[in-house]
């Protein structure tokens, strides 16, 4: 991709378990990207600027394309660069890659990990972090409710732990997929326990530690050394404020062309329909509207904004629900 960067801005928070697939992604690839730091609640101004109300961290802005979801994110990186890609590339690596994807993401494994997070932490005394985080996830995050949690998040952590102790990991490999540097696999895998990991009070260390899960700790000290060494060697992401960020996604050029409707999509919608879209499993209260310019199995795009203006935004497909917008019956076209 053209442009400073190769055309790429990241929109994330340091701490965003999510965002952390993405940089470390790209870190692992070396990829140079500017990105644009957002606070950890709404508003996030830099995004509204483009047209954008998705509260969701992270996007990637790949020219005048502006991805949604780390799920989406990594698959467009995959595609569109394609040289050094860190994907499977046999159909059984490509299934495992996939259901780590769907097990951490949307089978709710991660929604588990994050009723980890400690009651006693004090962001969880800072009113506006939890009245945020209830608009976000659409469950109380007052102490009595994280306590009344813990249990069976535990339990369903613990199971993870056990899982890739006993199956992926358990004939000794260094990597999921048995390469000899970490793959896109090993992202899809790590991420949650390496953040539960790093995040003080979540874990009982009684019942989660290299003591009982030797494999799973050693896998992932083994891959923070490989990321640190990964990230001193790869381009410093360029810090961009957010007026220089959209100027930067206004005048660039589209990164994909050739954008269709699938005519078998369940909806029927038409090119250029008039939708709104927004997250099913959280964020759900923040919808996006705009012209539909593409729809595949693995994502939904809009035109949002004016004809000169406007960007592109992809979602995902699965997870997000589609909604055309009607006045009286009639498409607003
Ligand atoms: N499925 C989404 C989930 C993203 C998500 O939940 N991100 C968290 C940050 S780790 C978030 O947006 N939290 C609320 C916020 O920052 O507005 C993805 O893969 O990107």
């Amino acid at each position: 991709m053209d442009g400073p960067n190769n055309g790429i801005v990241l929109y994330h928070y340091s701490f965003s378990p999510y965002a952390r697939r993405v940089i470390w992604y790209l870190a692992l690839r070396g990829i140079d990207y500017a990105e644009c730091k957002q606070a950890p609640v709404l508003p996030r101004p830099d995004l509204k600027a483009l047209g954008i109300n998705y509260r969701r961290i992270p996007l990637l802005a790949i020219g005048r394309d502006v991805y949604c979801d780390s799920r989406l994110i990594l698959r467009k990186l995959e595609e569109l660069f394609p040289d050094g890609a860190l994907g499977a590339s046999n159909p059984e690596e490509k299934a495992i890659q996939k259901f780590l994807e769907i097990w951490a993401v949307e089978s709710g494994v991660f929604n588990r990990a994050s009723q980890l997070i400690p009651s006693s932490m004090p962001l969880l005394n800072d009113p506006k972090f939890v009245k945020d985080r209830e608009d976000l996830t659409s469950r109380p995050w007052s102490k009595e409710g994280i306590d009344a949690n813990r249990p069976e998040a535990l339990a369903a952590i613990r199971s993870g732990f056990q899982f890739l102790e006993s199956t992926l990991l358990a004939d000794g490999r260094d990597w999921v997929l048995k390469t000899d540097r970490p793959t896109l696999a090993d992202i899809e895998a790590i991420w949650t326990f390496d953040w539960l990991n790093g995040l003080k009070g979540a874990l009982p260390r009684d019942l989660i530690s290299a003591k009982q899960y030797p494999k799973v700790f050693a896998w992932i000290e083994r891959f923070n050394g490989v990321l640190q060494k990964a990230k001193a060697q790869a381009p410093k992401p360029t810090s961009l404020k957010g007026d220089v960020a959209a100027q930067r996604i206004f005048n660039a050029s589209f990164a994909e062309k050739d954008l269709g409707i699938d005519q078998a999509d369940p909806l029927g919608l038409r090119q250029g329909a008039l939708v709104e879209i927004y997250p099913i499993d959280s964020g759900s209260r923040h919808h996006d509207t705009g012209h539909l310019i593409g729809l595949s199995q693995d994502e939904a795009v809009l035109h949002i904004g004016s004809e000169e203006k406007g960007i592109r935004v992809h979602y995902p497909r699965t997870g997000f629900r589609i909604k055309t917008l009607t006045v009286g019956g009639e498409s607003k076209l």
